[in-house]
């Protein structure tokens, strides 16, 4: 029986499309289903995804996005159409397969079978790992990982790796109810509903929130993300934390 949905937001993906190595992660006796985002994509992705769920109708769902509204908005529709399907594990992934369909599977596998209610995966580089990413990505992740801890007042070692799971249920709900304040930067602003909770909801126990290291993860050329985009991640770290803060506020 499938349980999961993954989420796959997709903005001008026609060249970057692995398709196989995208349905290989329906293919298992419990593989997931795949929920993709079209975000207004310009380039014959929507067509490409299209011809995916004629080929799989029971295991592939798109969404059309009219307009690009970038990835946060991609991610928080998706994500609210997956859990309307009652799906008890939600999630979402890179379209360009970053975090590799080996590593998905397991991550999953740790996600049905242990207690976490949110699984990150994270790009720490230990000996014996495969994490291939450019020094100065490594290095600006660090930094924006700092500044996204100190707001979130939660050590988390890497809150931008496009590959999250989540136990479907009120806090998650509650969570993706509002679009988010930062185009780029949204995976901070979802960790931090979800640890502070709203004035009806009960926030994610801290111990349930776990990172797992990935194993293997590379640096797929071809992003969109420039240095520009970067800059306004930076800047919105800061208007996040205003906003986390009046959410604790309002919490009391
Ligand atoms: N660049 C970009 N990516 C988007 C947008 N909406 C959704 N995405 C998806 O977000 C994911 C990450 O994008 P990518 O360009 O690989 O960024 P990076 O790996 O973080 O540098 C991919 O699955 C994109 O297709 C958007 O408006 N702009
Ligand atoms: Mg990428």
């Amino acid at each position: 029986m499938t349980t999961t949905t993954l989420v796959i937001p997709c903005y001008n993906e026609a060249s970057r499309l692995d398709e196989a190595a995208l349905l290989s992660l329906a293919d298992d006796d419990d593989g997931a289903h795949l929920l993709f985002v079209d975000d207004g994509s310009t380039d014959g992705t929507g067509d490409r995804l299209r011809a995916l769920k004629t080929r799989r109708p029971e295991q592939v769902k798109v969404l059309t996005l009219e307009q690009n509204q970038g990835k946060a908005e991609a991610v928080r529709r998706g994500l609210l159409g997956a859990m309307a399907g009652g799906d008890p594990i939600v999630g979402y992934v890179d379209a360009d397969l970053a975090t590799p369909p080996v590593e998905i599977r397991r991550l999953l596998r740790i996600m049905r079978t242990g207690p976490a209610t949110v699984l990150l995966a994270s790009r720490v580089s230990l000996l014996g790992r495969s994490i291939e990413r450019s020094p100065a990505r490594h290095y600006l992740g660090r930094v924006f990982a700092s500044a996204a801890s100190f707001i979130l007042k939660l050590n988390v070692y890497d809150t931008q790796c496009g590959a999250k799971f989540f136990r479907n249920g009120p806090a998650l709900a509650a969570a993706v109810a509002t679009p988010f304040l930062s185009r780029w930067a949204f995976d901070i602003e979802l960790l931090g509903r979800l640890v502070i909770g709203g004035p009806d909801v009960a926030p994610v126990d801290l111990d349930r929130i776990v990172e797992e290291p990935l194993l293997i993860w590379r640096d797929v050329g071809g992003s969109k993300l420039g240095p520009a985009h970067m800059a306004k991640a930076a800047l919105d770290v800061a208007r996040i934390g205003r906003d986390l803060a009046q959410r604790r506020t309002r919490r009391g």
